[in-house]
């Protein structure tokens, strides 16, 4: 598939995933999510990859669903013919890590899509918000279950309901991201952040994956018993076996391809 709104680059074991509608600050139409979708799916089923990176432009991660696009739909375009709502939920059916390098605005769905990433590094220029509310919607992909999750209610509540803009500083203080670094140190802080991981034995890494996500889903004991399926599972990769028997050796693991 040839992309028209995205660029897509792989360095070592890293695929770097670029959103390219530069002229509407990377607002997402049906287009760019199938796109998106498509190098998704393949980056995750290569197994000479490790890790994803997500990423926008210095000025915007993506402001929104894209309002010039949706501004007539009928409520029958929007449910029975999936505009603009189809194509969302891929990302979460990546098996492999995805580090969302956020600069600029991430806005409304842009906000939603970075949070569907693992974890978030922003720039310290980047701004959040869920301004739905001023163009007359609510979120529609996870904006209001997956902020309150991530930051508390309150928090959510003041942002969704006020549509209030937040910077990076405020972002790393409640938890939205996880580092803050300069503008030109983004790229750069998220690919060494995903070679860093894609360095570590893969199936490993998409157990720990999988077993975060299913907090979110289940009850304390559920996920704690998950955990100790997962972890005694391990013990059947040839990665613990290596990773055990390099530390009594006192030599480097070598998880290539594991
Ligand atoms: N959609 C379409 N075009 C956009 C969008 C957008 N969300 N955001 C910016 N653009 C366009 C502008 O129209 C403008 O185009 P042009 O040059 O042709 O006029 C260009 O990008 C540059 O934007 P501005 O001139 O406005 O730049 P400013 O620096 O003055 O302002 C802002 C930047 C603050 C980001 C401003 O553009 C803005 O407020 N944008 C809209 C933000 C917004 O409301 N986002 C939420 C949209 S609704 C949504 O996301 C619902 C998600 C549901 C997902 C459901 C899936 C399942």
């Amino acid at each position: 598939m040839q992309y028209e709104d995205l660029i897509v680059d792989v360095q070592g074991k890293v695929a770097l995933i670029r959103l390219n509608r530069p002229k509407a600050l990377n607002a997402l139409n049906d287009r760019m999510m199938d796109e998106l979708g498509d190098a998704l799916r393949k980056f995750d089923a290569d197994p000479a990859i490790g890790c994803i990176v997500l990423t926008g432009s210095e000025r915007a991660f993506a402001a929104g669903a894209d309002i010039a696009a949706m501004a007539d739909y009928t409520y029958v375009d929007t449910y029975r013919d999936n505009y603009i709502t189809r194509n969302w939920e891929h990302i979460l059916r990546v098996r492999k890590p995805v580090i969302g390098a956020v600069a600029g605005y991430a806005l409304g769905g842009g906000c939603e899509l970075a949070m569907m990433c693992d974890f978030l590094i922003a720039a310290d220029n980047a701004k959040f918000g869920q301004p739905e509310i001023k163009v007359g919607v609510t979120p529609g992909a996870g904006g209001t279950q997956r902020l309150p999750r991530t930051i508390g209610k309150s928090k959510a509540m003041d942002l969704l309901l006020t549509a209030r803009t937040i910077d990076a500083a405020e972002a790393e203080r409640i938890g939205l991201v996880s580092r803050v670094v300069p503008a030109e140190m983004l790229l750069e802080e998220a690919m060494t952040a995903a070679a860093t991981i894609a360095d570590m034995p893969t199936s490993v890494a998409m157990m720990i994956k999988d077993a975060v996500n299913r907090a979110f889903e289940t009850t304390l004991t559920e996920g704690v018993n998950y955990e100790r399926r997962l972890f005694q599972s391990a013990f059947g990769t040839p990665a613990q076996k290596e990773g055990m028997h390099a530390f009594l050796e006192k030599r480097l693991p070598k998880f290539d391809g594991l």
